[in-house]
Formats: structure tokens, C-alpha cells, sequence
């Protein structure tokens, strides 16, 4: 196993990673920016090199000065995370040829997902089901007479693309031709690359993706999938595994093209496999991820399987210790990501100073955290604070684990789109698991009022009293007026002064 790793990566997921070193007795090697000098990762790292100004292009996207401090520090592999050069061909080769393992896929099969028409060419020899469409780059000419062909709605897409850039939808003929010069002219300002091909248009879409792991002797598994739909402008907000759409012959089914999509790129490491799954549960391949993604731990959740020690591991050129067989899909766990963003001013960026901060515990809830009280939160980076993760047997026990958890969440100076989750929680659609991507937009054009919006409130100033007095003397300050709400005459008074929230209670309809 390496003796040391470099991260070269920032906030919460640069503590995962951290994390998974000290527990498998790897030094690891933080890097960081300016504004990261008192960032978490930092304080969790063994060895800490400072790599320039705040602007990423001078710091966490310089392979050079990444690849400086591996020299320097003595790290024998790197791990990008996810972001940052994570997905970057030539970072991967610029590793590999100074001598140090990238903890991911070969810089070939980067650049084969990396374009979206080279990987569609690929999976059609692999026989893997993509939305209908063309594999190659279209003139005007030939886009109109494809789209004919397949009939509308299209969508146009630049090869280059993903996450929803230089993409147009086509409703009818007379705008196809508009739609195709846009396409066009923002993928080449995005990236460099006007390369244009077309779908046949996914009504009302789900966005669901698959987990594979391969070793680098030709094992690969499956290790479920994730419900993905919960997002705005394709920006992920929550995330769940299993998906509740998915049942066993389905997974199966999604699980073996996933492995064959992995065969087929010659793939090693932690990969995502993303399909868009249509209203009738049809399924298409849509695009590979080549990182750890930031939804992994609830893969983590109901496989009972680290992903990073066993990126680790298979880095390390061992082989995958268990087979297909092995894996077992256990509870349901759901991912909230918080970010600084106010969701009662469109999501605006909130950074600034975290003055207060209460942290969510408990059964089954996991905490994957960038933050801490009194750091400042720069306003140059990818605003994902944390990521709350609820766990339990059923998908409404994790519901419930989660929503007690939230109203134990306070962050304090800045704004986050907690709220939202609770918001998300109680809406009936989210529970019955009716879910596609246009999901969050119609919850956020409902109206609603919170009204318990007090609940994070009183949890401050309690902490606060906490902190100034004896927990003994709040502990034995009576009931306080509070009352349980179970129902039952026979239950103990509360042993605090908050009110314990029922589910009946927090689902209630105002
Ligand atoms: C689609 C689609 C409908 N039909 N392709 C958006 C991001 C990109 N990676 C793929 N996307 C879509 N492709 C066809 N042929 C709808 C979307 C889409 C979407 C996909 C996944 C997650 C969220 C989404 C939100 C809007 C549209």
C-alpha cells in the first residue's frame, strides 16, 4: 500500500479522503490556495503545501505546482477527488509520467467519456442502449434530416458537453437551424470544441446513475444505483440509493450494461455509468463519469463498502476482493447537500464567517463536512459546504432520521439551503418517491410558508445556555412547559426543554 498521497483537492471531500488515508496508515499530503490557509483540510492533513492565489487556474488547477509538491512531499500517488483536474486526461498522464499513481481511470478511458460522441460510437459496438441519435458530429444539413428521421421533440448536444452546457432543446422543425448555431457557438466558447450531435428528446427524464468498481486484472462489479432527479439547474441537491423506482431485475439489468460500459472503456476504479430512465422505466446510457463523486457515501450506506479505501486499494494494483455475488443492497440512505446559497433569494452565493455552528448526530446520520465554527467560507470555490447523510432500514425511516437531523442543523452568519431539505422532506411527491428531474422546480413553485423556521432558533439559544451553564442545572429546570407530543400519558417528562418533534407533527400541512 503507498505510504503517502497527495490531494489534490479542497473542503469536505478532501476530509473524506484524508479520513480513509489515516485509517489505512497513509501520511496524507494537503495542498491549498490563499483563501484555504486555515481550511479544514489543512488542519486534517498530515503535511500541508501551500500552492498559490485563490483563482483555481493558479492553484488547484495547475497540474505543475500539483505535481510540484508530490516532488517535494514524497507522495507516491495522487487523488484528485472529484472537480478540479479530476477528469482531466493529460493530468492523468502528466502523474503517470513523473512516476506517480493517479488514484482513478487511464488517461485513455478518460478521453473516451470525455466525448460524448467517441463514448456513444463505443457503446453502440458494446451493445449498450443509448438514446437514439447520432454518434458522430452533424452538419445543419444532416441534423435536419436525421431529426426528421427520429421524429421530434431533439435535443441538440456538443460532444464535448455534459451538465447541461451547450445543449437546446428542439420542439419543431422551423427551429431546429437557431437552435443548432447556439449549440454550437456555446460549445466552442465552453470548451473549444464545436463538435454537435443529436438525441431523440427524454420526456420528463429521471437521472439515475449506476456505481461500478473495476480493478485493474479484469474484475468489475456493480454496486447499485442512485437516484439522482432531485436537482436544479443541473446542479445535484439530493441524491439517494436505492432509487425507489428501481426494483431487483432492474438494477440487475442497469448493473450488467454498467459493467459493459466499463469493459468497454477498459476502465479501472471508481466510475459512475449515468442513465436517463424514461416514464415507462426505459433506460438509455447518457454519459460516464470518470471520478468519485460527491453522492458516493450513500452507495457507502447500503453496500457497507468504503469506496475510497477501495480506490486505495485497486490503485495499489490489488485485486477487487469480493464478486458480484457478495454485494447486498441494505436500507436506503438520501444525501443532503448544503450549500451557502440563500434559497430565499434564488440561491444567491452566501459566503462570509460561520459565527455559530450546531452539528446534526445521531443514529444513522453521517456528516461529511468541510466546515467549522469561525471559518470563513471564500466566495471563489464551489459553494457544497457539507453533506448530511440519513440512514435507516426503510426510505421513510431514513426521511425521518434526516428531517430530525435538519432541525438539529444551525449554521450561523451565513445563509444555506437547509431549509430546503426540510421543505423537500415534508412534500408529499418527494415521499411517494414521484420523482423526475423537473421535480424541484414545481416544489419551488408551490407556495409555502415555513413556519418552523423557530426550531433552529431554539436550538442556538439553547446551545448557547448549554455552553454558558451546567447541562445539570437545564437538565433538572423542569419541563418547562414543554409536553411530549407522542401522546401517550404514560411517557416520561422530556429531559431537555425542546420539544420532541413527531412525524405527525413535522408532516402536518399549514
Ligand atoms: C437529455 C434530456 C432529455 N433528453 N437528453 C442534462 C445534463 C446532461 N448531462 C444531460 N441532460 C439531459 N439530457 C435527452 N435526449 C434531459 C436532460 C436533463 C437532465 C438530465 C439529468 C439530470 C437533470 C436534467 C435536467 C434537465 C435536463
Amino acid at each position: 500500500m503507498f505510504k503517502r498521497v497527495l490531494i489534490a483537492n479542497r473542503g469536505e471531500i478532501a476530509v473524506r479522503i484524508i479520513r480513509a488515508c489515516r485509517e489505512m496508515g497513509i501520511e496524507s499530503v494537503a495542498v491549498f490556495s490563499d483563501v484555504d490557509r486555515k481550511s479544514l483540510h489543512v488542519r486534517k492533513a498530515d503535511y500541508a503545501y501551500h500552492i498559490g492565489p485563490a483563482t483555481a487556474s493558479e492553484s488547484y488547477l495547475n497540474a505543475d505546482k500539483i505535481l510540484e509538491v508530490a516532488r517535494r512531499s514524497g507522495a507516491e500517488a495522487i487523488h484528485p477527488g472529484y472537480g478540479f483536474l479530476s477528469e482531466n486526461a493529460r493530468f492523468a498522464r502528466a502523474c503517470a509520467d513523473a512516476g506517480y499513481k493517479f488514484i482513478g481511470p487511464t488517461p485513455e478511458s478518460m478521453e473516451m467519456m470525455g466525448s460524448k460522441t467517441r463514448a456513444r460510437q463505443s457503446m453502440k459496438r458494446a451493445g449498450v442502449p443509448f438514446v437514439p441519435g447520432s454518434e458522430h458530429g452533424l452538419d445543419i444539413e444532416t441534423a435536419e434530416r436525421l431529426a426528421e428521421q427520429i421524429g421530434y421533440p431533439v435535443m441538440l448536444k456538443a460532444a464535448a458537453g455534459g451538465g447541461g452546457k451547450g445543449m437546446r432543446m428542439v420542439a419543431e422543425p422551423h427551429e431546429l437551424r437557431s437552435a443548432y448555431e447556439n449549440a454550437r457557438s456555446e460549445a466552442q466558447r465552453s470548451f473549444g470544441d464545436n463538435e454537435v450531435y443529436l438525441e431523440k428528446f427524454i420526456v420528463n427524464p429521471r437521472h439515475v446513475e449506476m456505481q461500478i468498481f473495476a480493478d485493474e486484472h479484469g474484475n468489475a462489479v456493480y454496486l447499485g444505483e442512485r437516484e439522482c432527479s432531485v436537482q436544479r439547474r443541473h446542479q445535484k441537491v439530493m441524491e439517494e440509493s436505492p432509487s425507489p423506482i428501481v426494483d431487483e431485475d432492474m438494477r440487475r439489468r442497469m448493473g450488467e450494461i454498467a459493467v459493459r460500459v466499463a469493459k468497454a472503456a477498459n476502465y479501472h476504479n471508481a466510475g459512475t455509468v449515468e442513465f436517463l430512465v424514461d416514464e415507462q422505466r426505459n433506460f438509455y446510457f447518457l454519459e460516464m463519469n470518470t471520478r468519485l463523486q460527491v453522492e458516493h457515501p450513500v452507495t457507502e450506506l447500503v453496500t457497507g463498502i468504503d469506496l475510497v479505501h477501495l480506490q486505495m486499494q485497486v490503485a495499489a494494483g490489488e485485486k477487487l476482493s469480493f464478486r458480484q455475488e457478495d454485494v447486498n443492497i441494505r436500507g436506503h440512505a438520501i444525501e443532503c447537500r448544503v450549500y451557502a446559497e440563500d434559497p430565499d433569494n434564488n440561491f444567491f452565493p452566501s459566503p462570509g464567517q460561520i459565527t455559530r455552528l450546531i452539528s446534526p448526530s445521531g443514529p444513522g446520520i453521517r456528516r461529511d463536512s468541510g466546515m467549522y465554527e469561525g471559518w470563513k467560507v471564500p466566495i471563489e470555490y464551489d459553494p457544497l459546504l457539507a453533506k448530511l447523510i440519513g440512514y435507516g432500514e426503510t426510505r421513510e425511516d431514513a426521511i425521518d432520521r434526516l428531517l430530525r437531523a435538519l432541525y438539529e442543523y444551525f449554521v450561523g452568519g451565513i445563509k444555506t439551503n437547509i431549509s430546503l431539505f426540510r421543505r423537500i422532506l415534508r412534500d408529499q411527491d418527494f415521499r411517494a418517491g414521484k420523482l423526475d428531474t423537473g421535480f424541484l422546480d414545481r416544489l419551488l413553485a408551490k407556495p409555502y410558508h415555513e413556519n418552523d423556521g423557530q426550531y433552529p432558533l431554539m436550538a442556538a439559544i439553547g446551545a448557547a445556555i448549554f455552553a454558558a451553564t451546567e447541562a445539570k442545572a437545564i437538565f433538572t429546570s423542569g419541563s418547562g412547559g414543554a409536553a411530549a407530543s407522542n401522546g401517550s400519558s404514560a411517557a416520561p417528562a422530556p429531559a431537555s426543554n425542546w420539544r420532541r418533534i413527531s412525524r405527525a407533527e413535522a408532516l402536518r400541512e399549514r
